[in-house]
């Protein structure tokens, strides 16, 4: 009698193992059915099998087949409530902001977030925004399809109060601490929701300074609204064919004044974010009757205009003529909008279009950084979960101390950026009740730049070493891991480059004849001096006091070189100030009386590096008038002909 497929394999199998490959016995285990249907059907019955065939037969008794698919699959990272996995936050309220009610409210959220909100950021960059140009029946309608998740993340911003805590201010100066540890939490899960809440907290940050009366009360109070119904976002629509940094330069678009107090705005907006709002403010030049407008800067004024449809469901005033093909942020349209006529009001005096934004780019850029730190910790709270669930050379990750080290060293940039941005909220937040000092204020204009550049380029770093922990698995797009990734990149592009904030820096320390400097050493100073009495803290407090003390030896020298010196510098500073403030700020954390060991262990190792990088590349003589033409003459290296 002919045997069976199966019995064939099976005396195949045997016949391996009788040849002594015992290893295959582990892997065999018991009896199997054969698996290679095709291959095993085209051997003829009663024929002998060949060596190949044997070898397939072989191989059927295997576990891997298309109806069994090993038996190991690797447990994913967890997502356990951020709130109470951040022992940084936790201890940051617990000193700063001791309020029940305060933990009970990011307690819950954490949990939100964790159990439910961060499925729905998931759902957002599975079903990106869209672009429909024309309705059924031919009408140009523009309309951009969202996911549900997105619109669940308008309501919950709403109801969870995560712009309104800011203008009810609830905790008075610390009310700004309060409102961006919930972003905090939310913003890695936020499927990039966190891009319009920014915006909607900057234009209500610029109605408020301006003041908040007709036409744009309405507007206030939906953007800083509860309810979901009533609540609005708004847009920030700055950036036009000409780029986005240079506004002064690069606006084209003009205003022609209305008989009744409107204007009518005309021009083309090359990369609108979030741009499903309900109303924006935007930047146009006026134009008198003759048409003419006034270039530069002092030709910008501020406008609000409303995002409204007519009857037949058609944008008015708007045409969007594609959404942004990025790398990331494809949760949230972006759209390119030619303004074909849109009715606005002018919110600024005329020519005070940049003066009047400022606030909303302070406010942005805040928001900017919170999304980094939050990027940073988001990725080591998910690697040090991952460390306890992966095994690899016999053991746990965290049982590796090369990739525990790997993970502190990351835990050590996020504490840095979480302190120095919540310091900045705090200031906000003191400017905004009205307690700030001229130290406070001076420190804010400083830091906002400071803290926005140098969060960026830490996050880029910090989830890019983060993906790494995960092995292949943090570069599999469906794990929701490289997404991380992708959206860091945008943070240290928009809202000011990090080369553009390098020279606000500048800006901000000539327009305020150096007081903004003054007003950071003599912070930095005082932070020190709190720490005093925590001997372990010693060495830190030496390295920051002895990187303060070079700043301002570099600060006089190159007072005394050609502006072209401080330019070249500018980068260099602007990280040498992050560094030298986030070093005072671990240290100060690390001496408070709740400290744990870990406080002191971070602060020690953030001022082991090089806290003062602009007198390190001084004496490189990175700034001198020669490093100019050589830095070109590298970059545009060009092989001539027996050239040298
Ligand atoms: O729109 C974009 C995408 C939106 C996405 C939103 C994401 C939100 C974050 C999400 C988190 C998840 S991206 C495009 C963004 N564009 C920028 O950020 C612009 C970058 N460029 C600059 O920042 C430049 O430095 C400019 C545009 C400000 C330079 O313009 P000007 O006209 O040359 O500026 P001036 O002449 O230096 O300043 C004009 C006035 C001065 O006031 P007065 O006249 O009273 O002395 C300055 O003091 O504006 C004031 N000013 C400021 N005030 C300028 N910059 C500031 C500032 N940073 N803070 C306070």
């Amino acid at each position: 009698m002919n045997e069976s497929r199966g019995q064939r394999a099976m005396s195949g199998a045997k016949q391996c193992l009788s040849a002594g490959c015992s290893g295959w016995k582990v892997l065999c285990g018991a009896t199997r059915t054969p698996i290679n249907i095709r291959y095993i059907s085209s051997v003829k019955a009663g024929s002998r099998p060949s060596e190949e065939e044997q070898l397939w037969e072989t191989a059927a008794a295997l576990p891997f087949s298309a109806a069994r698919l090993g038996s190991f699959f690797q447990d994913r990272p967890v997502l356990k409530n951020p709130f109470l996995e951040d022992a940084l936050l936790r201890g940051y309220l617990r000193r700063h902001l001791p309020h029940e009610a305060v933990s009970a409210d990011l307690c819950a959220f954490g949990e939100r977030v964790a159990t439910e909100v961060d499925a729905w950021g998931r759902e957002c960059e599975v079903i990106p925004p869209r672009l429909v140009h024309f309705d059924p029946w031919g009408r140009r309608v523009d309309h951009i399809v969202t996911s549900p998740a997105w619109k669940r993340m308008k309501d919950l911003s709403a109801q969870e109060g995560l712009v309104a805590i800011a203008y009810e201010r609830p905790h008075a100066e610390w009310s700004r601490v309060y409102q961006m540890s919930k972003l905090y939490i939310f913003s890695p899960s936020s499927g990039l929701y966190t891009c319009p809440l920014a915006m909607t907290d900057g234009a209500a940050k610029v109605i408020q300074s301006i003041g908040i009366s007709w036409p744009v009360q309405e507007a206030f109070n939906r953007l800083t609204s509860r309810q979901p119904e009533h609540f609005w976002t708004s847009g920030q629509w700055m950036t036009e064919r000409q780029g986005g940094s240079d506004v002064a330069g690069g606006t084209e678009t003009v205003a022609v004044p209305q008989t009744n107090g409107w204007y009518k705005l005309y021009g083309y907006k090359w990369f609108t974010s979030a741009t499903d709002a309900d109303m924006t403010l935007t930047l146009a030049r006026v134009c008198d009757q003759s048409g003419k407008t006034t270039p530069g800067s002092r030709g910008l004024s501020l406008f609000y205009a409303e995002v409204s449809r007519d009857r037949n469901g058609c944008l008015r005033g708007i045409e969007v003529q594609k959404l942004k093909d990025k790398l990331g942020t494809r949760q949230m349209p972006t759209a390119e909008l030619l303004l074909d006529g849109l009715r606005a009001h002018r919110l600024s005096e005329e020519g005070r279009g940049v003066a009047s934004i400022a606030n909303m780019l302070t406010i942005t850029r805040i928001h900017n950084s919170i999304s980094a730190a939050a990027a940073m910790r988001r990725v080591v709270q998910l690697a040090r979960d991952y460390s306890t669930r992966r095994t690899a050379f016999g053991k746990q990750l965290k049982e590796h101390p090369l990739h525990v080290q790997t993970l502190a060293r990351l835990e050590v940039e996020t504490r840095g950026a979480f302190l120095l941005v919540m310091d900045v909220c705090r200031l906000l937040g003191r400017e905004e009740s009205g307690v700030a000092t001229q130290l406070d204020a001076h420190l804010l204009r400083l830091l906002t730049p400071v803290v926005k550049l140098y969060t960026g380029k830490q996050a880029v770093a910090v989830v890019s070493e983060g993906l790494e922990s995960f092995g292949g698995q943090g570069y599999i797009e469906d794990t929701g891991l490289p997404v991380l990734l992708r959206d860091a990149q945008v943070l240290s592009i928009w809202e000011g480059t990090t080369n553009v904030l390098s020279l606000d820096v500048l800006r901000c320390v000539a327009r305020s004849s150096g007081m903004v400097l003054r007003a950071y050493f003599t912070h930095v100073k005082t932070l020190l001096a709190g720490a005093s009495s925590v001997s372990s803290l010693d060495p830190a407090v030496r390295a920051v006091d002895g990187a303060l003390s070079q700043l301002e030896g570099f600060i006089q020298e190159a007072a005394t070189r050609m502006p072209g010196y401080l330019e070249l510098a500018a980068r260099d500073l602007a990280f040498t100030l992050a560094r030298i403030y986030m070093g005072a700020l671990l240290i100060d954390h690390a001496s408070w009386n709740g400290r744990s060991q870990a406080d002191v262990y971070a602060a020690l190792r953030w001022c082991e590096q090089d806290l003062c990088v602009v007198a390190s590349n001084k004496t490189r003589g990175y700034y001198d008038a020669t490093s100019a033409g050589v830095d070109s003459a590298l970059v545009y290296d060009q092989e001539t002909e027996g050239g040298h």
